[in-house]
């Protein structure tokens, strides 16, 4: 189900102008609805501001995506070719189209052109009458043009001016540097924060350097009679007894004065019917309280289903329809907790009164080339995201306050969002000029986004705050200008963006930073949210993410590199060391203000050397990136789950990437998972066994996100690398609901067999919607003796579902399996194939053909993986 929260009646899109032109005619003469909207997405053309030809154009798109179209600018995604393509940001371009307009519509009260996205510094023509000029890529505009259409073929046209040689103008108005570290450019020539534009655009440590102009979002001719229905503001605000109580206001737009009625409905049935007597022209807010017996609630993903209700919103004039307004709603509170307790403060979501631990990731931009395949790439991301049990997704906040339709997937999947605001890891310019438009901004985005049953919190910025206080930007400025600077981040930060959200949104959570601690300081572990990133950047061992513990993590991770295939798309087939040119090209985590010659090529082969074996070839050593990434993120999860309810949260970095590239996505540019994937998938799965040493002791935790208790049975096998069994114990228990809980605990002392340097503890956790299993050893990859051993495996085709079971009689290691249909994905992939222990992988409906195996075994042999068909 997709409903686009958008007027009932967008009954134009995709049509051509000859239909659209009949359609309207039919539609005055026969339907009483008197609203009347169709996309201007035809016969666009583009061009150089100070070229003649006019080029085809696709709107909505980008002039990067319009050049690549026609071949004019190789693809930047290949090689080093986004060098080539730098020119385009220095340049002005314009964009026009034609369309014609039937006097019926054209004599309608209200006539406006709407552009839901313009990047960025537009002015905006209609027939020779400059109609508009915008400077937010971010911000709506919707402009009166009744009095400049004609009834021949209307003209538009959209002159961008160059964002970076507008943003060179801001910058030079400022005699100080702002700091902007994250942009790929020289210092005196970064402009990303003086332009309300996606900052990844002009590159970020995973992102090339793009910065686009633009039509990015839809472009639509409106026109209404007499009154219209603008921002409805729905919310639930309390569930007691059985019984929601919600709030529907709406606001109406009135031109013709008089008497109106406003009838709201729920999933077809009539909820309130409201008469409106002797309105004024002007805008009326409606409000509406609404009580709902036994509601249908939204639940997150894993807690129940995302039940969403069907609300319309009809506007009468004597018994006849005017407008309408229809949107999917889902019935829910939301609330972060913050309560003073022992260790500081908590951070947590209550959902529907209940405290629900965050498991996710962060989702960056998917293209820089904004607009391309977005929704599909959405569709998948959200996919992989409830495929790896996630039931919360970060929007970042050097990325874009997202497409509807993404909040919509989101909320029909049982996904959250934390929304940042658009800002990151830099400092604002702070002129009137600049605050108001990030004022407007706000305000168009939280009323776009408010009604969404995923929306749970806003935030205001991405490390800003830590920037300031932690990166040493605050010493780089003398006192007078530290306290302009200080004061401007407390205007956006602590009064705009939190006003915006209080006036508009009143029920969702503000919370000034990611990271930041309770009363807007600096992170501290003990309240508020954290980024740990002492893995990684400061090279710590993994161990860390259980030493750590934070009350709410939104961002942590580890690189790879992602398959041969994808890094042959961009990098050819013959790449032999991480040091080459055009791998070092494509790394962009380089950070030379963090330490002389910083690049996280050097953090990858850290981790890989400090944790699995030695590799030879760039091949290997790319495969072991991803199993460290792996072993990072499982590390991480399970750490983070086994100390709730102190930590509530466990969001990393990140799920997706904007091009293909290493970096510390989960699931590469095309859509492939890496290691890393699987092993979130086994992590966030509602109740988990994790086993860990700790204090001398092995210890077994099992954590829940069940809502009751249930009955399960655990089996711990611990085996030595011939696959005998030196302890195996199996017993029933009772998980508790929503906790983390230890029940096994032995110091190793007792335990006969463990003394052996290798083994491996199993544990099979198993009950109704209960299946885990997990597998500890107590020394690193790199120290195990992981011998070469073949895989037997065999192929079976059952009812069309092909099978493949796998047997070896040493431990293999991070076992992978491909196949040479690259359209195949196995259920389960790159995991531990035990001593004696078949394992039965699934494709579904295609036939895998032959199979190739590669596994740590292997990588530390030096040679293939020896498989032998059964
Ligand atoms: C985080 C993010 C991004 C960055 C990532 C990896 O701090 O907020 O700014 O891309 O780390 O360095």
């Amino acid at each position: 189900m997709n409903v686009p929260l958008q007027k009932n009646n967008d009954f134009a899109r995709f049509v051509s102008w000859a239909v659209l032109f009949a359609t309207i005619i039919i539609w005055t003469s026969c339907t009483p609805v008197s609203y009347k909207e169709f996309k201007l997405s035809d016969h666009w053309q583009f061009r150089q501001a100070d070229e003649n030809t006019w080029l085809r154009a696709s709107v909505p798109g980008t002039v990067h995506a319009d050049l690549l179209n026609l071949g004019l600018i190789p693809d930047p995604f290949i090689g080093m070719n986004d060098t080539l393509v730098q020119w385009v940001e220095r340049v002005d371009w314009e964009y026009k189209t034609h369309f014609r307009v039937p006097r019926s519509v054209r004599n309608m009260d209200a006539v406006k052109l709407k552009f839901e996205g313009l990047d960025t510094y537009a002015d905006v023509f209609l027939n020779g009458h400059k109609i508009l000029e915008a400077s937010n890529m971010f911000l709506g505009y919707e402009v009166d043009v009744k009095d400049f259409l004609t009834g021949g073929r209307n003209e538009l046209v959209v002159y961008f001016h160059s964002p970076v040689k507008r943003g060179l103008e801001k910058k030079n108005k400022v005699p100080y540097i702002l700091q902007a570290t994250s942009e790929q450019a020289p210092e005196e020539k970064r402009t990303s924060i003086f332009t309300r534009k996606a900052p990844f655009q002009y590159g970020w440590d995973w992102a090339p350097r793009l910065v686009t102009s633009g039509i990015w979002r839809p472009v639509t001719l409106k026109a209404w009679n007499q009154a219209r229905i603008i921002y409805p503001y729905l919310a639930t605000d309390s569930i007691l007894n059985d019984t929601a109580f919600v709030t529907m206001d709406v606001m109406l737009e009135v031109i013709s004065p008089g008497d109106y009625t406003l009838i709201t409905s729920m999933n077809g049935i009539e909820k309130g019917r409201i008469n409106l007597e002797g309105l004024e022209p002007g805008e009326h807010q409606v409000n509406q309280n609404i009580r709902i017996v036994e509601p249908e609630l939204w639940w997150p993903n894993g807690l129940g289903e995302p039940a969403l209700q069907d609300i319309e919103f009809i506007l009468e004039r004597v018994g006849r329809q005017i407008d309408s307004y229809s949107l999917e709603f889902g019935i829910r509170t939301v609330r972060l907790v913050q309560q003073p307790d022992t260790a500081g403060a908590s951070f947590y979501f209550e959902v529907n009164g209940i405290p629900v631990f965050m498991k996710g990731a962060n989702v960056i931009p998917p293209d820089p080339l904004l607009s391309r395949d977005m929704e599909k790439t959405y569709r998948r991301i959200i996919s992989d995201a409830v495929a790896a049990n996630m039931n919360m997704l970060r929007v970042w906040g050097g990325g874009i306050y997202k497409d509807e339709i993404f909040y919509q997937l989101c909320d029909q999947s049982g996904l959250l969002v934390w929304q940042d605001f658009i800002f990151a890891c830099a400092i604002q310019p702070g002129d009137e000029a600049h605050l108001e438009n990030i004022r407007r901004e706000a305000e168009y985005n939280v009323k776009r986004l408010r009604n969404h049953a995923s929306l749970a919190i806003w935030c205001g910025n991405n490390e800003n705050l830590t920037a300031w206080y932690r990166w040493g930007w605050r010493d780089l400025y003398t006192p007078e200008q530290a306290e302009f600077i200080w004061r401007t981040y407390e205007r956006i930060f602590h009064e705009i963006l939190p006003q915006a959200v209080a006036t508009y949104d009143p029920k969702t959570a503000y919370h000034s930073s990611s990271p930041s601690s309770i009363n807007n300081t600096v992170s501290d572990r003990r309240s508020g949210n954290e980024h740990d990133w002492t893995i990684w950047f400061a090279h710590a061992p993994l161990a860390n993410y259980a030493q750590n513990l934070p009350r709410f993590v939104t961002e942590f991770g580890m690189q790879s590199i992602p398959k041969p295939e994808t890094v042959a798309y961009f990098a050819g087939k013959e790449v032999t060391d991480i040091f080459s040119p055009i791998i070092d090209h494509r790394q962009r985590s380089r950070m030379d203000w963090h330490l002389p010659g910083y690049s996280s090529n050097n953090v990858i082969k850290f981790y890989a050397e400090r944790y699995f074996p030695e590799t030879g070839s760039f091949d290997e050593l790319a495969f072991v990136s991803r199993l460290v990434q792996a072993k990072g993120y499982k590390t991480a999860i399970e750490a983070h789950r086994r100390n709730m309810p102190h930590c509530m949260g466990s969001l990393y970095w990140q799920i997706n990437d904007c091009w293909p590239t290493i970096s510390w996505s989960t699931v590469d540019f095309f859509g492939n998972w890496k290691p890393s994937h699987y092993a979130v998938r086994n992590s966030n799965e509602a109740v988990i066994a994790s086993p860990v040493l700790e204090d001398g002791q092995l210890k077994v935790y099992v954590v829940s996100d069940f809502l009751e208790k249930e009955n399960a049975n655990l089996m711990l096998t611990l085996i030595d690398m011939e696959g005998n069994i030196l302890m195996q114990k199996d017993f029933d228990l009772i998980v508790l609901p929503n906790l983390s809980q230890i029940v096994f605990s032995e110091y190793l002392s007792g335990i006969t067999g463990i003394q052996t340097k290798e083994w491996a503890l199993i544990t099979r956790l198993t009950g109704e919607g209960i299946g885990h299993e997990n597998i500890l050893y107590p020394v690193k990859p790199g120290e195990m003796e992981l011998e070469p051993a073949p895989v037997r495996y065999r192929v079976i085709e059952e009812s069309g579902v092909y099978k493949i079971e796998m047997v070896s009689d040493k431990l293999i290691k991070g076992l992978s399996v491909e196949s040479e249909n690259d359209q195949v994905r196995f259920c389960d992939n790159y995991f531990d194939l035990l001593p004696g222990i078949p394992k039965i992988i699934t494709t579904g409906l295609q036939n895998p053909g032959t199979l190739q195996f590669k596994s740590l075994n292997s990588i530390r042999a030096g040679e293939a993986q020896q498989a032998i068909k059964n």
